[in-house]
Order: C-alpha cells, then structure tokens, then sequence
C-alpha cells in the first residue's frame, strides 16, 4: 500500500552510553506522524553498513550525527516529499540515493531512522498495531513471542574486559509466556547478584546491557557461577534454564590465534575449548565462536556443535545476505543474529530474515549495546516470528523498553504464544 510522505525530521539523540545518535520522524500527508531512533553497537562487526558519525573531536568525540541528521533533512527530504511509497519503494529510493555497497553516503544510521520512522507512521495510519505492520512485510498471518535471552555476566567490550568473554546469557526454557519467563530471570538475576556481593565483596556493578560484571578470574568461574545462581534460585539447570554465549571471538583474535584464558589458540584448539564448555554446561546457542573472518573454521565449529546448540553469526554475517549466502553455502552457522542497523533498513533487514529462514535456520533477533527508549524491536520480533530475542540484561530502562513491550503485546493478544525452545 502506498502512502504519501509530507516530510522527515531528522534529530541527534543519545543512546543509553551517552553517545549520540540519530531519531527521525516521518509526517504522512494526512498529518500522521511516526518517529523511530536507531541503537549502535560496541562490538562491531567489520561488514556493518556505515554509522555515520561527524568525526569532530572537539564534539562527543567525533561521534556526533548531526551529518546524518542533515541528510534527512536536506537530501532525503528533498527525494521523498509528496511523493508516495509502500515500505520497500523507499527503502530501496533511500538506498539509492545513498549509491554506496554499505550506505555510507548518508549513513545508515539517518537511512535506517527515516525507514523506521515511516514504519511506524504507516502503522498508526492504518490503525495497526506495529508488529502487525511488519508481519505484513512478510505476508505472515500468525505471530510468535520469541523467547528470551538475557545477558546476565558481562566481559569484553561490554565491561571492563576482565574476562574475554562478551556476555553469558540465561535463556528460561521451560517458561512459555514473557510474564513467566521475566519472573523466572528475575531470581535467578538477584540469586546471581547475592553470590557476587559474598563472593567479590562487591557492589553489583553492570555493564554496558545490564549485565553483572564482578572480576571472574576465569571463564569457567563466570558459567559456574550462572549455575550456581540458578540453582539457588530454585531452578534446574538445562531443564528450567539454560546457557547461552557471545564469545565475540573477534575482538581476541589476533595474528590467527584466540587469545583467550592467557593462552594464543589455533582455530582447531578454539573449537575444542568451545566444544567443551557445550558439552559440559547446558548452552543453547553460542554466538560468534571464531572470529568474523576465520571462514575456513566456521564448518567444523558447526558439525561438531550444530547439533546440541544454535550456531549464531553475529559479526560474522553482519546481518548482510552476501555473508549470510556464504555461511549457507559453507554451512558455517545454524542461526543468525539479525540486528537491523547493521543492515541499514527494514527492507535489508527483511531480506536476510527470510533468507535465514530459507535455509532451515533459527533466528535471534538482537538489539545493540547503545539503545534506547524505543521499543520497535519487540514488535519486529513478534511480526517476524523471531525465534528468540536479545536485548541485554532486566535493569535499565533502555533495554526494559523493549521487555515492557512484549508483555504487552501478550496481555492485549491471548492468541499469540511463544514457541517451545527447540534445542
Ligand atoms: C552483540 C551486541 C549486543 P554490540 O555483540 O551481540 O549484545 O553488542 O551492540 O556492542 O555489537
Ligand atoms: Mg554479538
């Protein structure tokens, strides 16, 4: 359906680490009016569509959008208004008028605002809530709650890097409703913050996402913990709750080798590590095992854990088709991390969803370390159909957002359940 756009107004915000980025709003012809802000990540990936930031250091460091704000408000505008557009006519209008392979004209970031922003005014237009919206993207006429994934330790770039590890997330399996599953994380998470104050004499201090992040000595110490936590919390590891990883392996990788546990491993040695963590503690899905770039691993990582746990491309497939084609091909992966602003649009976004889906794949649909407020990514999920969803831990606000949503999206639609966990 096509809709007449009157105008964007592009705007510099700051995500939940301070840092600017970009929010637009989209005024329909009729006067409707949708706006919609774009997160950013930490740990990047290499192939992720350009965040374009105004590089001067006397300004936020040079990270500031107001680059990417006035290309909504000149060039875009200057394309779009009173003309008229279904979702993918102008998304692909915007990816033309960027003209580059990784939208870094205009920036992904403005791109994606003005996507998101139109989005949401086409759903208020029509009178639909926004994951109806988007699951008509899909031509989908059933939904899904997705089920969660929720950081609970963080390491790496998320935290001071006190272990390597980026984050470890509890994953509630045998909850099959939000309201259950957020109950469930709830203890588990203060049973967790219990044992660090004993054990660390520490405030419970957290990371970028939420997630806890004492000073573990050791990896081991930081998946006993969870454990520990969840057994004091009442619950049955790998019956109850299970583990999940982002190894972010990408950011220890250096001169080939996995500089992990004070030790340089070989790709081979690297998966065997993996291999053993999923063989003795309960992980479900292990994000981003080695590193972006080490494709010659990647298939046998697969083969040797494909089948007890999800295989999961974050910065390995940058929610790109091209590298999402290439892990098929290769059979490098079982599931993809789909964060939307890597991609740069919904129609991108839309693309290697279904693409995933394709080849038998599960999805985890993910927001980024910087967030905010906005709560779209509950409503993708749920019209999409995500199979789980990750927005980081159960504090802060940023990342409640998108958890306060679900819930309400299940109490106003009865009919929609969450599938049981597949692995
Ligand atoms: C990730 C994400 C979300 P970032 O690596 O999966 O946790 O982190 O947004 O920093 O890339
Ligand atoms: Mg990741």
């Amino acid at each position: 359906m096509s809709v007449k756009i009157d105008h964007f107004k592009g705007y510099e915000i700051l995500d939940s680490r301070g840092r600017p980025t970009v929010m637009a709003k989209c005024y329909l012809s009729d006067g409707t009016m949708g706006k919609a802000s774009v997160p950013s990540g930490a740990s990047t990936g290499k192939a992720e569509s350009v965040e374009l930031r105004d590089g001067n250091l006397g300004r936020y460091a040079g990270l500031g959008c107001q680059k990417a704000v006035g290309h909504i408000n000149q060039e875009i505008n200057q394309a779009v208004s009173g003309l008229s557009f279904d979702q993918k006519e102008l998304d692909h209008t915007l990816i033309r008028l960027d003209g580059t392979p990784n939208k870094g004209n205009l920036g992904a970031n403005a791109i994606l605002a003005c996507s998101l922003a139109f989005a949401k005014a086409c759903a208020i237009q029509q009178d639909l809530p926004l994951f109806k919206y988007f699951g008509g993207l899909l031509a989908a006429n059933s939904f899904r709650l997705p089920r969660l994934t929720v950081n609970l330790f963080s390491g790496g770039k998320h935290a001071g890097g006190q272990v390597p590890i980026q984050d470890l997330l509890i994953v509630p399996i045998s909850a099959m409703t939000v309201e259950q599953a957020l109950s469930d994380l709830y203890k588990v998470y203060y049973s967790a913050t219990d044992i660090i104050r004993k054990k660390y004499g520490m405030r419970t201090l957290t990371a970028d996402e939420g997630g806890l992040a004492p000073s573990f000595n050791h990896i081991d110490e930081m998946l006993d913990t969870a454990l520990e936590s969840i057994e004091k919390a009442g619950f049955k590891p790998g019956q109850d709750i299970a583990l999940a990883m982002d190894i972010a392996s990408s950011h220890f990788y250096e001169g080939g080798k996995y500089h992990i546990n004070e030790e340089k491993l070989t790709g081979m040695e690297q998966i065997a590590l993996l291999s053993d963590w999923v063989a003795k503690y309960p992980i479900v899905s292990l994000e981003d095992g080695l590193a972006e770039d080490d494709w010659d691993h990647w298939p046998e990582l697969n083969k040797k854990i494909g089948g007890k746990s999800l295989v999961l491309g974050d910065d390995l497939l940058c929610t790109q088709t091209s590298r999402i084609q290439k892990a098929i091909d290769t059979h490098s992966a079982n599931a993809l991390l789909l964060k939307v602003n890597q991609c740069g649009s919904i129609t991108d976004a839309l693309e290697a969803f279904k693409l995933a889906k394709s080849a038998g794949w599960q999805v985890t649909v993910s927001a980024r370390s910087g967030e905010t407020e906005d709560d779209w990514l509950a409503d993708l999920a749920v019209g999409w159909s995500g199979n789980q969803i990750k927005v980081g831990s159960i504090t802060q606000s940023e990342r409640l957002a998108k958890y306060n949503r679900l819930l309400e999206i299940e109490k106003d639609h009865p009919e929609i359940k969450m599938a049981p966990w597949k692995y």
